[in-house]
């Protein structure tokens, strides 16, 4: 057979369901060896959007997504995508063509060393550079983007190494197993706990990762230790059902949960990477006792010096700490779940137009069933939504906060709808983020996922808009314009809906959540609440 054939035939054992992309001129024999395979090519109109999808369908599942590009120009659109989901621990496996092996040791039409340009951006970047390696290169690709801690793997073929003959056949899929924990270091940590006076949890998306989120709820319940939760892992405990759960901790600000890290004597982190939210953030004092609980051992961080470091298999080390530790009584620090939750609450009635962030969010969380999904995009938006919108399961709410990248929400939520076709799946994003990836709007309507996307509209960078003000008490160069976003809808065969009055807001979400098509709602914010936000957290009293 052709190496492509291998080539697909060794994804298909992987059990690749989709491959999103674009194709070109370099990788011609591996579109044809598609034609004749189980996996399903989604055709893109724009590699990052390719490579987002990807992203949240790693994510979403567990298991890599995997995005295709050609050579030169494709694969460096590709790179924001495949960088996102790397930093953001997303398996992702991403392939590019390239020039035949006869031209790349000189300047040559769209040739880029591209196995040096992704390898700062991946656990494994590699080229095939003969058919016999193809099985290795493909297990390999797979099996590391798909262990702990998750990420990006690239491979590049090149093109006339595709057409080439071959006889092999795919390697079998092995996953490996994560051990249990070191005894010593369970002890150490248990007795720790036990010592502690005010403990608290910090709960990362390592946890999501492990499936170990009711692992983690009886960890807590039967310590009775409260839990923070990075953005990336929100819903890791049910906000709304588990009095231990303390909220989202991850505003570049002071904020209640600040208050929780300063009282605590001894922070559990569970399953945190240290990409979403500096040590030096919750723990400026450097004086506190930590413990590290992860499947691998912890990132060397001058605010993150470790008192016990619990490596291996998340769920059972939670479990053997859970045996040895002696529990606490009283929940010293629920004043701080009840001050966020008053914050929650206060503005669900408000009439102000535009429409004020904590109303939006309160309209949309009522709008969506708790097992429907939000993927986020990043800008103030991002904030308000990590900070307010109240999940009761993981994975509910798509955050992309380790590389942070505009532009993930609409090729996301696209993936993620695709998965879970009974469920709605609103992107909610900032115009500026819409606009970087809205091409992916025909992929939707094409293919007839139909999504929500929620933009919210202050027609600028509203997040630097914010951090500028803070520092300088002036902006610079954060205004733009908007096109007319339900002409623009329209022009896609999508439905557009404009938001007149905030009692609009309600009505539209349910009605386009009801919509068979995409369906794309300009709501104007009032991002005036951004730095009434930031004063009214720097004037904060512990209410602990
Ligand atoms: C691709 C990319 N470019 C730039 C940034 C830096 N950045 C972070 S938020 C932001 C503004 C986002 O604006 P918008 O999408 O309108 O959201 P808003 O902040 O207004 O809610 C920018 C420029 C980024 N994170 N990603
Ligand atoms: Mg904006």
């Amino acid at each position: 057979m052709k190496a492509a054939e291998l080539f697909v035939r060794c994804l298909e054992n992987e059990g690749v369901e989709y491959i999103f992309g674009v194709p070109g001129e370099e990788n011609l024999d591996v579109m044809d060896a598609l034609v004749d395979s189980s996996i399903r090519f989604i055709t893109t109109r724009h590699e990052q959007g390719a490579a987002f999808m990807a992203d949240v369908y790693g994510r979403l599942t567990g298991r890599a997504g995997v995005c295709l590009s050609t050579l030169g120009p494709g694969a460096t659109n590709l790179v924001t995508g495949v960088a996102d989901a790397n930093m953001d621990h997303a398996p992702v496996v991403a392939i590019s063509g390239q020039a035949g092996t006869n031209r790349l040791h000189k300047e040559s039409h769209q040739v880029l060393d591209l196995e040096q340009l992704f390898q700062p951006i991946t656990k494994y970047s590699s080229r095939l550079l003969t058919p016999n390696i193809i099985p290795e290169v493909v297990r390999k690709a797979f099996k590391l983007a798909q262990t702990e801690k998750t990420g990006a793997t690239f491979i590049e073929f090149p093109e006339n190494i595709a057409s080439m003959e071959i006889e092999a056949e795919p390697l079998p899929v092995k996953f490996p197993v994560t051990p249990e924990p070191a005894r010593d270091r369970v002890e150490r940590a248990a007795e720790v706990i036990s010592e502690a006076r005010n403990p608290i949890i910090l709960a990362g998306n390592g946890v999501v990762r492990a499936r170990a989120w009711k692992h983690l709820a009886d960890f807590a319940a039967q310590l009775d230790i409260p839990v923070a939760n990075t953005f990336m892992a929100k819903g890791v405990l049910p906000f709304g059902k588990n009095p231990l759960a303390l909220g989202s901790a991850g505003l570049q600000a002071n904020d209640y949960i600040s208050c929780g890290f300063s009282r605590a004597d001894v922070i559990i982190c569970v399953g945190y990477d240290l990409v979403e939210y500096h040590p030096h953030l919750w723990h400026p004092t450097r004086d506190r006792k930590i413990i590290h609980i992860d499947t691998l051992p912890a990132e060397v961080d001058a605010s993150y010096n470790i008192e016990a470091g619990v490596v291996g298999d998340i769920k059972h080390s939670l479990m053997r700490i859970q045996e040895l530790a002696t529990p606490h009584q009283g929940q010293p620090m629920r004043a701080l779940r009840e001050a966020l939750i008053e914050e929650m609450n206060q503005l669900r009635n408000d009439e102000g137009f535009p429409i004020k962030p904590q109303k939006i969010i309160w309209d949309l969380r009522t709008a969506l069933a708790m097992e429907d999904i939000v993927v986020c995009d990043v800008g103030a938006h991002k904030m308000w939504m990590a900070r307010m919108f109240r999940c009761e399961y993981p994975n509910t709410c798509i955050i992309s906060n380790g590389f942070a990248s505009m532009g993930i929400a609409v090729p996301g939520a696209i993936a993620a709808k695709m998965l879970y076709p009974d469920r709605a799946v609103v992107a909610v994003t900032g115009d500026a983020g819409f606009l970087m990836n809205s091409q992916e709007i025909e992929t939707a309507t094409r293919l007839g996922v139909a999504i929500v996307i929620l933009i919210w509209n202050d027609c600028g960078y509203g997040l630097i808009e914010w951090k500028q003000m803070n520092h300088f008490h002036r902006s610079s160069n954060v205004r733009f314009g908007n096109p007319d976003f339900v002409k623009y809808a329209e022009s896609f065969g999508a439905k557009g809906y404009r938001i007149e009055k905030v009692g609009d807001l309600m009505p539209t979400l349910k009605k386009a959540m009801a919509d068979k098509t995409v369906s794309i709602i300009d709501c104007p914010v009032d991002y005036s609440e951004n730095l009434k936000l930031t004063d009214k957290l720097g004037k904060l009293v512990c209410p602990i």
